[in-house]
């Protein structure tokens, strides 16, 4: 009785443990604290060190086209932001992160005016950074998200760099790890974080790096909307992230 009970503990773990999302960011040796789901939101909201919008759940999002795929849910603003100079490197900091297979993807959009005010559905998202497959097959290769993933609560870092030519202003910046270790259902771990970049840069991506959310991802995207181990997929060595073209500043 007490083994199926542990077993079945086990399994709750498991299933709980498996999801999950940025838990802290740090620039320099600074680090900014992030919304936790299994803290009391009566500690968290509207706290004046809250840089990260709101998510209530470590569980993914699997429809593309729900509004929460902008910056999760309920994706409540956060009263501060982070500040960062353009050029500078931000890591978004996870614990427990699982699953292995799948791109990781670092966005931003522009709030033009303070980012507490702004509505994510209508902000236009461009890449600052992308992870896929660096080698191997699509099953069993070296995802970089399975270099990251780590099973022992140790924290998995993930750096990107604000593009040094970016125009300073508020900012937010969008972590989204893409999971596709289940056949045809893609889920989608998005969280957003508030930024004031600073800084003498002078630019902004064009339009062919720009995209919504929803909007960008699709359910018609063959790469997304993927079985990785059927027959045509199992030995693939390529794996094409979708969406527009990283923004490097140019
Ligand atoms: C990291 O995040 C966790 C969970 O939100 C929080 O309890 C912890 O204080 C944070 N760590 C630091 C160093 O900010
Ligand atoms: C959007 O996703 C969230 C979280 O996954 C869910 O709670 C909500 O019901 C969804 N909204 C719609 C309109 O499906
Ligand atoms: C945010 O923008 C989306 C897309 O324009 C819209 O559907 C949604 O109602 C807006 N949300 C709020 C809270 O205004
Ligand atoms: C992750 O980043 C944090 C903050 O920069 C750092 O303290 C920690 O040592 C890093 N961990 C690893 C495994 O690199
Ligand atoms: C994958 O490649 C191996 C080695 O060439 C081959 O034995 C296997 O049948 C292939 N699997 C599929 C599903 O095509
Ligand atoms: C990935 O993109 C490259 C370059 O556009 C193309 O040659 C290749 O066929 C694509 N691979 C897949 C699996 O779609
Ligand atoms: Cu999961």
């Amino acid at each position: 009785m007490l083994g199926l009970l542990l077993l079945f503990a086990v399994g709750l773990l498991n299933s709980v443990t498996a999801h999950g999302g940025v838990s802290n960011y740090s620039v320099g040796t600074k680090w900014y604290r992030g919304y936790n789901p299994n803290e009391a939101p009566e500690e968290q909201d509207g706290q004046p060190w809250l840089i990260n919008r709101k998510w209530l759940s470590i569980d993914p999002i699997n429809d593309p086209a729900n509004l929460s795929i902008a910056c999760n849910t309920p994706g409540t603003p956060a009263v501060s932001s982070i500040p960062i100079k353009a050029g500078e490197d931000i890591t978004a900091i996870y614990y427990y992160w699982l699953h292995n297979v799948g791109p990781m993807i670092a966005w931003m959009a522009d709030c033009g005016g303070p980012c507490n005010k702004f509505n994510a559905s209508e902000g236009k998202w461009f890449k600052i950074g992308q992870r896929g497959l660096l080698s191997g097959g699509i099953v069993e290769g070296n995802w970089f998200q399975r270099q990251f993933q780590n099973w022992e609560g140790l924290p998995c870092n993930w750096t990107e760099t604000i593009p040094a030519s970016l125009k300073p202003g508020n900012y937010l910046i969008r972590h989204e790890i893409v999971a596709l270790h289940i056949p045809n259902s893609p889920q989608f771990y998005p969280e957003c974080a508030h930024l004031e970049v600073s800084g003498k840069g002078t630019k902004t991506p064009g339009k062919k790096y720009l995209g919504s959310f929803p909007g960008i991802w699709s359910l018609k995207d063959p790469e997304l909307n993927i079985d990785i181990y059927s027959n045509a997929n199992y030995n693939r060595t390529t794996y094409n992230i979708s969406g527009p073209p990283v923004w490097k500043g140019e």
